[in-house]
């Protein structure tokens, strides 16, 4: 019964977001963070066979960290490939005009799958190279890269978080009309709502660790945002796919 006035709701929800988009009142952004993430590691050295990770250490605000390239777990590529299948279930595929990563890798995996799905990599003059907007480093495959320039753990670059005001500045630059998915970091995907009007505040629709990020990588949280790039959530829905291991006794 609770699943039935549950899955009414978001059908209404959506409903609703069809109406308003074709009013072109509203953009309506889709969050999510990204999926599940591991230390990338690189063939080195002569014959090939050491495998090491990417790494270079900078300082965080007086403390010493490493920066790593970092990209999706095969659990989280089978995430990003399901999230995609969501949207396509859901019918919103035509919707999505833009696709947002950050310059982190495992931001841009988990959204390329959707980009891809919505068109926004098509190769409009036949060439073989994909002819989406997007203007960065990896330009064409339909997902915009903000910074758009720079590699994951360039100097000054090695923290995500702090540039998140720039997501904000595209978000609110959309026009109206605008079907936009975000891939975000757990430390700012909260800043970037809040910063949209949005109150995060709830434990239940904003699933936070013990630093107040994102806890999960199975939120998605949709926002509409009016005229006055002002947000309101529209739903948030935890996308438990079916994506445990089972090991055959
Ligand atoms: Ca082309
Ligand atoms: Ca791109």
């Amino acid at each position: 019964m609770k699943k039935t006035l549950s899955v009414t709701v978001f059908a209404c929800a959506m409903a609703l977001l069809t109406e308003t988009a074709v009013g072109q009142t509203t953009k309506t952004i889709y969050f999510v963070r990204h999926a599940e993430d591991q230390t990338a590691l690189f063939q080195q050295g002569n014959n090939g066979k050491a495998f090491l990770p990417d790494c270079k250490p900078f300082m965080n605000e007086g403390v010493r960290e490493d920066c790593c390239t970092e990209v999706v777990s095969p659990l989280g590529a089978k995430r990003a490939e399901l999230l995609a299948k969501w949207f396509k279930d859901k019918g919103l595929l035509p919707s999505i005009t833009h696709v947002l990563a950050t310059h982190k890798v495992r931001t841009l995996q988990t959204v390329l799958p959707i980009a891809h799905a919505a068109g926004l990599d098509r190769d409009l003059n036949g060439d073989g190279i994909p002819d989406g907007a997007d203007v960065d480093k990896n330009p064409g495959d339909g997902v915009q890269q903000i910074p758009a320039f720079v590699a994951e753990c360039e100097d000054g670059y090695e923290v995500a978080h702090n540039f998140y005001p720039l997501i904000v500045d595209q978000l609110q630059s959309l026009p109206l009309g605008s079907g936009i998915v975000v891939a975000g970091h757990s430390a700012s995907l909260y800043p970037i709502m809040q910063t949209l009007g949005i109150d995060t505040s709830s434990s239940s629709r904003f699933p936070k660790n013990a630093a107040g990020r994102v806890s999960g990588y199975n939120s998605l949280w949709v926002v509409s945002v009016d005229a006055n790039n002002r947000g309101t959530l529209v739903t948030h829905v935890r996308l438990d796919f079916a994506l445990a291991e089972r090991v055959t006794p």
